[in-house]
């Protein structure tokens, strides 16, 4: 399970499942802040962090159609999360 949560730049994985995440470009990576300084403000890319995840199972990676990170939202002022999407195609 740890190997799927920190192998996150490929699907060609060796557990029996996938995390989403390799279908995400690798600057766009992270979920969560955490104001390390207690500035108040968000230091990006300094306090950003990936700790939130997706595994699904190899037979369910063909039917992915779209992998997404939302970081549309200030997280100093909503979530501290941004959260990860992922959209299935059967
Ligand atoms: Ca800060």
């Amino acid at each position: 399970m740890l190997w799927s949560l920190k192998k996150l730049d490929t699907g060609d994985q060796e557990d029996d499942l996938i995390n989403v995440s390799y279908k995400v470009p690798k600057e766009e990576r992270y979920t969560a802040h955490y104001d390390k300084n207690e500035n108040g403000k968000y230091d990006f890319p300094k306090e950003v962090s990936a700790i939130d995840h997706i595994l699904i199972s190899k037979r369910l990676e063909s039917n992915i159609k779209n992998v997404v990170i939302d970081h549309t939202h200030d997280p100093t002022v909503v979530s501290d999360h941004f959260p990860v999407i992922v959209e299935l195609e059967f």
